[in-house]
């Protein structure tokens, strides 16, 4: 058998060693194409073990802080190097672990990559600004500094990607991190802390401390040894992170969840118009925070786009993500895949119609792993809740509207703030909704998937707190700001006063 069946065993790393946790538990990382193959044993770890990695993360910090930031840079452009050399083996280590199929997870890599690349030419920018004075012989300036030990949570989905956006920021800006991410992708994260370690970070940098949300997740936000926790994941999980995170005056960066809509308008391109809604809906298999899980429709061309739209949907492939030719994998787990099928059920309740899926897809090779069929909703209204609450699953709800107005309207009807697209031919349309879309990322012609990392990421109302990874502000979670004044006149001068 090849090499790809082993079961690996791991431990926490924690200032450079490998540690089991202190009480001597463990959890497996299984595939969700065959969920009998472990591919991964890694601790499950407790406060105990969290602590041990702070303190960790502490001692590694001053020596860190002191690094220059361009070598800070160099070790990241290392990392960012070894990763474009491990991308094949990286990415079908990511499908195995959760998933998504091999080209997309190689485009996630990729991800991490571009990210290594930007954030490391970050290292020879400016980090701070020379400013004038309001009065003689003094200067001004800014300059950033790292927090401290700061606490990265991530999600699954992007297992390697989400990770590199939140550690390479806060390694360049002189940060140490304990690092937990979700226990469905652990071994992706190790191999990303182990190509950090070959790419020269000194141990104790970055600790990964494997385990739960409430067991592993909830001492580390609370620690008083942390800074600062960077989340991305669901609302639920969040506004709990929030809510530790308040009273102890701890920065939090939240990155939540979606509603995220196509927008298509009678002038469309329709073809193109469908191959983006069904890129956007089924890709990672619905699993993204920028899925495209509501396709707003001008009722002119409703049976003409969900016509073509099912037609595709029925061509699609699922199984294997390694297999050659498959377009659709499984989903992470048989939790996720309850709640799927739940809400196509909620959805028929509400009196939505099931144009295509809706069921669990058992077939076969696919009855031994976690599979949905590729699910079209019509008849949706805008206040129904498969059109209000993420599903984070192959399952996509057409709501068919009038007009321009009516449409941005039922895109902007939601608590969430994402990404928002919309395929028109018209200028005038377009500049209306680039302006008028509620979210923090807005689409014209494309699907709402597909961020670039030179580009802020990150939203508004529940999709977070104010904050955007990547693109030229990826530094601001990760660092504060200090003003500088020197006066050298030899005299004491007061601002405001001695004009
Ligand atoms: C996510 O779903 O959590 O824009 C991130 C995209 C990807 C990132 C998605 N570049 O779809």
């Amino acid at each position: 058998m090849s090499a790809e069946v082993a079961v690996v065993e791991a431990g926490n790393v924690i200032g450079g060693e490998r540690r089991p946790a202190a009480d001597g538990q463990t959890f497996e990382s299984r595939n969700p194409a065959r969920h009998a193959e472990v591919v991964g044993v890694v601790p499950r770890s407790g406060a105990v073990d969290v602590d041990a990695a702070v303190r960790a993360a502490a001692d590694a910090l001053p020596g860190w802080r002191r690094t220059p930031w361009p070598r800070r840079g160099e070790i990241i452009l290392r990392a960012g190097l070894l990763l474009e050399q491990r991308k094949e083996e990286l990415a079908r280590l990511m499908t195995r672990e959760m998933g998504k199929v091999l080209v997309e997870a190689r485009g996630d890599v990729q991800e991490g990559i571009d990210m290594a690349k930007y954030i490391a030419g970050q290292s020879r920018l400016p980090f701070g600004d020379t400013v004038p004075s309001e009065l003689p012989d003094k200067w001004a300036m800014t300059m950033r500094q790292p927090l401290g030990v700061v606490g990265i949570i991530t999600p699954w989905n992007f297992p390697i990607a989400i990770p590199t956006w939140k550690l390479f920021p806060a390694l360049l800006a002189g940060n140490a991190v304990v690092f937990k991410p979700a226990e469905d992708t652990p071994l992706c994260a190790l191999r990303l802390v182990e190509i950090l370690e070959e790419a020269g970070l000194p141990a104790g940098v970055v600790n990964i401390i494997f385990g739960l949300g409430p067991e592993a997740g909830e001492p580390l936000v609370r620690h008083p040894g942390i800074a600062a926790v960077s989340f991305t994941g669901s609302v639920p999980v969040g506004r709990r992170i929030s809510e530790i995170c308040g009273p102890l005056l701890k920065r939090c960066s939240l990155e939540l969840g979606g509603k995220n809509a196509i927008v298509v308008m009678a002038d469309a391109d329709l073809e193109l118009a469908v191959d983006g809604a069904l890129w956007g809906a089924f890709g990672t298999s619905g699993q993204r925070c920028t899925a495209s899980s509501r396709l707003v429709v001008q009722r002119r061309v409703l049976d003409q786009f969900t016509d073509a739209l099912v037609a595709r949907v029925s061509r699609l492939r699922l199984g294997d993500g390694l297999v050659e030719g498959v377009d659709v994998g499984p989903v992470i787990n048989e939790k996720q895949l309850r709640r799927i099928h739940g809400y196509t059920e909620i959805g028929r309740d509400e009196g939505g119609r099931v144009l295509i899926g809706g069921e669990v897809a058992s077939q076969g090779e696919l009855g031994q792993g976690w599979f949905y069929l590729p699910t079209v909703f019509a008849d949706v209204r805008a206040d129904m809740r498969i059109a209000q609450e993420e599903i984070f699953g192959p399952t996509t709800a057409v709501i068919p509207v009038e007009s321009l107005d009516d449409a941005l309207a039922v895109a902007n009807d939601t608590t969430y703030g994402l990404s928002l697209a919309l395929y028109t031919r018209d200028l005038r349309t377009a500049f209306r909704a680039i302006d008028e879309l509620e979210a923090g990322i807005v689409y014209v012609n494309a699907p709402t998937i597909g961020a670039e990392i030179q580009l802020p990421f990150g939203g508004i109302k529940s999709t977070g707190n104010g904050h955007r990874e990547a693109g030229l502000v990826a530094l601001d979670q990760f660092s504060e700001w200090k003003s500088i004044y020197v006066d050298y006149g030899g005299r004491l001068q007061r601002a405001q006063i001695d004009t």
